[in-house]
């Protein structure tokens, strides 16, 4: 299903509760330069809604500090949603969320398994530190974007008015490729 929904307005800056200039409101973060392509869907849906955002190589593993640093510093850099992505044993989203309270949305990756082991490694959170977790690899980067701008719409009339507009247009899409499969199925009763 397409998810740009006609909106063409990336870079514009929005009401969200910060100042009107480029600051980015959603992070997008990758495990690896590995997980970019995957990921560049999540940044494309969000320029599509005119949502800035920044994206970061960050591995919970490799550069631990670099993470926390990340994470720690992202409120008062007024980000207000982060979007992590990561396979194998995907921790990044978690540990993110570790350190701080702003809303993490993990995207569990194929690297190996399907990407169940990712897909585990993100969504069993214990108790007291959530993460949400959407589906794995290109479906879960699109939707994380689409959930991180619902998170944004509560305080942005125009954005939940976007948000309303690209719902519509995906079910016009629907309702288009069921005439289109109509036209092109046999006729009832077979055509024997
Ligand atoms: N990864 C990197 N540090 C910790 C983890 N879990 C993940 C990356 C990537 C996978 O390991 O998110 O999906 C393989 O990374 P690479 O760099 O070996 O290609």
């Amino acid at each position: 299903m397409p998810v740009r929904a006609g909106f063409t307005s990336a870079g514009r800056a929005l009401s969200l509760g910060m100042d009107k200039s480029t600051r980015p409101a959603v992070a997008v973060l990758m495990g690896s330069d590995s997980d970019q392509e995957v990921m560049s869907e999540a940044t494309k849906v969000l320029g599509s809604f005119g949502v800035p955002s920044e994206t970061h190589v960050i591995s919970a593993h490799r550069s631990p500090e670099r993470c926390r640093r990340f994470a720690a510093g992202a409120a008062r850099r007024g980000v207000k949603v982060i979007i992590a992505g990561a396979g194998k044993a995907a921790h990044l989203a978690g540990v993110v969320a570790s350190h701080t309270t702003l809303p993490v949305i993990g995207v569990p990756l194929d690297a190996g398994l399907g990407g169940l082991d990712a897909l585990l490694s993100t969504a069993q959170m214990p108790a007291g530190v959530p993460v949400a977790c959407v589906a794995v690899g290109r479906a879960g980067a699109v939707n994380a974007a689409l959930l991180a701008v619902e998170m944004l719409a509560l305080g942005d009339a125009g954005l939940a008015r976007r948000l309303a507009a690209y719902r519509r247009k995906m079910a016009a899409e629907v309702a288009k490729r069921s005439r289109a499969l109509s036209r092109t199925a046999a006729p009832r009763g077979g055509g024997r």
